[in-house]
């Protein structure tokens, strides 16, 4: 880091670690001494990167099999949190999916669940268990909340996920008003494309369609959304950036996407 680093020694509780955007954050935090609590589904995958963290950047690592949809699971690991685990600082809210590009009212009731509860409702279940012990502490602390440009308008058969990532942006806002007294910061972070495992989860599997997704475009990588949480949650105190958006070179926003098959040989 090229300028003074505030993030040594704090606590750092990431929802989604396991791949893509919450695995880069959380390699990118321990880089600069942050201590984790890593979450998601696969415990196997959280046990792998707590050893890998541990021994390459000599920070400590607490893993925890959540699964943000289950309102009362989230909230009895959270509140069963070792007291040295306590002190949480920045949580990353970025467990999330989209699942299918079919037109609205095509998709399934299972789908819809398993997006609107993932997306929205897990980060409020995750949200509202951690305030707590972020009020308490009283330290400056800091929530982001991975949005997305899809979350500012519509495109096709994308809208259960877009209407999600609004969701997320509304959600921030009004969070950001509910603790403008205290000291708590929000910030909704909403990439464009990044070239994740997000498009395979997507179309369940089917890798060729998924590859598509980022061919012809140089897309962002995990590691560029990283880069920007630590630099969002090391400014100062004072310093507070309600909401940002990140799109590759040749994405205009969620709809405008330039793509060139030769980009390649630039
Ligand atoms: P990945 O598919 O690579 O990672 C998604 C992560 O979410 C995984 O670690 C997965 O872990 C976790 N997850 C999914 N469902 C649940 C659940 N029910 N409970 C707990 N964890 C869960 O995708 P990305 O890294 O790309 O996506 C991360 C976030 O970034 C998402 O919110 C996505 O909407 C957002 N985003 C992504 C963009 C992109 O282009 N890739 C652009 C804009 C925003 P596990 O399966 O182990 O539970
Ligand atoms: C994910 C980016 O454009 O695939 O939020 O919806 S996009």
């Amino acid at each position: 880091m090229n300028c003074e680093n505030r993030l040594f020694g704090k606590i750092a509780f990431i929802t989604g670690a396991t791949s893509g955007i919450g695995k880069s954050t959380a390699i990118a935090f321990a880089k600069e001494g942050v201590n984790l609590i890593l979450t998601a589904r696969r415990e196997n995958l959280l046990l792998e990167l707590k050893t890998f963290l541990e021994k390459e950047y000599h920070i400590q690592v607490f893993t925890l099999r959540l699964d943000v949809r289950n309102a009362e699971d989230v909230k009895r690991s959270i509140e069963m949190l070792p007291l040295s685990w306590r002190n949480i600082e920045i949580l990353v809210n970025n467990a999330g999916l989209a699942l299918g590009l079919d037109k609205e009212y095509l998709n399934s009731s299972d789908d819809i669940d398993t997006v609107i509860d993932t997306n929205v409702k897990g980060m409020l279940y995750v949200t509202n268990a951690i305030i707590p012990l972020m009020l308490s502490h009283k330290k400056a602390s800091i929530i982001v909340n991975l949005g997305s440009v899809a979350g500012d308008s519509a495109y096709a058969g994308g809208a259960v996920y877009c209407a999600s990532k609004a969701a997320i942006k509304i959600l921030s806002d009004g969070l950001r008003i509910d603790l403008v007294d205290t000291p708590i910061k929000i910030t909704n972070i909403k990439p464009g494309i990044v070239e994740t495992n997000f498009s395979n989860v997507r179309f369940k599997g089917d890798e060729e369609r998924a590859r598509k997704v980022y061919t012809g475009i140089q897309s962002l990588t995990p590691e560029d959304i990283a880069d920007t949480i630590v630099y969002i949650c090391n400014l100062p105190d004072n310093v507070q950036i309600p909401e940002i958006t990140m799109t590759p070179m040749h994405q205009a926003d969620g709809l405008h996407i330039y793509k060139n098959v030769n980009l390649n040989t630039f």
